[in-house]
């Protein structure tokens, strides 16, 4: 990245009753607890995930609310006067929290039709960008898809600790619609048709056939399709701002994340 630094939205995904067992018998059980995740996307989203062996923090972002995310983006933020300061004006960490902790905590996540969302595993998390906890969009990002199809086999929803309820209800939502130009892959063994979907990501997995979130090479591949497609060519068409290019679709949602204070922008 160079010198550069790359803004970020921070979402709020807040989190409800039952509180995960390391927060609610904690002191931090009466404040209002937000999970923060990070997306250069803020026009896509649907259920939430985070990585489940990785250190998080829950920090003081004022008198009644807390924020958990990795505790280097909270220093990163520190600078931008999101946090309560200690005296050395770094944020004030109230407790350390696994990611493995996390998994299964029911939360209200912006933007979603659902009522809440479970908080879920992804492997490909890395705990040094963002937040180390991302949305999920299924029908626009491969990673999701793929940890999407993962969670909906009970097999694979067993290794990963996950229960039925947190995943069967939830239905792939159609964020937006693009068209993707035929073109040859690996050195042309796979060839795409030209095609316009409404589930860029699926089509791309089956094209490509993804086994599963750990065929990592072919879910780059399918990133950079489908990611090109979607901010090039894409159209919004669902939420507020359905019928709208996503390039216009993009500034106009995240005005409106932050104004509801549903969302903050912060560098990185
Ligand atoms: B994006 P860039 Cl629909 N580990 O959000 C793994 N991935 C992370 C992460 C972390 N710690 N922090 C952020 N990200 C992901 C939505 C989305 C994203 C869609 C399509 C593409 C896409 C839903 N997941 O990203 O390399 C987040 O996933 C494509 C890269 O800095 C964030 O946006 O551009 C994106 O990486 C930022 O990655």
């Amino acid at each position: 990245e160079g010198v550069g630094h790359q803004e970020y939205v921070a979402l709020k995904i807040l989190l409800l009753e039952p509180l995960p067992a390391v927060l609610a018998d904690s002191p931090l059980k009466d404040k209002k607890i937000y999970c923060l995740a990070a997306t250069l996307r803020p026009e896509t989203m649907a259920l939430a995930s985070s990585g489940d062996d990785g250190d998080y923090g829950a920090f003081a972002a004022g008198p009644d609310e807390v924020y958990i995310c990795a505790p280097r983006a909270a220093r990163n933020m520190g600078f931008q006067d999101i946090f309560e300061k200690n005296v050395l004006a770094s944020p004030k960490q109230l407790m350390s929290i696994k990611g493995s902790q996390l998994i299964g905590a029911k939360c209200k996540a912006p933007l979603t039709p659902y009522e809440h969302v479970y908080m879920l595993p992804l492997t490909t998390i890395s705990m040094t960008k963002g937040t180390a906890i991302v949305t999920s969009v299924p029908s626009d990002s491969p990673d999701d898809y793929a940890a999407f199809m993962d969670l909906k086999n009970p097999k694979k929803r067993e290794f990963y600790g996950v229960q039925a309820e947190w995943v069967e209800p939830y239905e792939l939502i159609e964020v937006m619609e693009c068209t993707i130009d035929a073109k040859e892959l690996k050195e042309g063994k796979v060839k795409i048709p030209e095609t316009t979907t409404r589930r860029a990501a699926e089509f791309m997995c089956e094209q490509l056939k993804v086994s599963s979130q750990k065929d990592v090479d072919n879910l780059h591949l399918a990133h950079e399709v489908v990611y090109n497609a979607g901010f090039y060519k894409g159209t919004m068409v669902s939420g507020e701002f359905a019928g709208l290019s996503v390039q216009d679709a993009k500034p106009k949602c995240k005005a409106a994340l932050c104004a509801s204070g549903q969302a903050f922008t912060y560098l990185e």
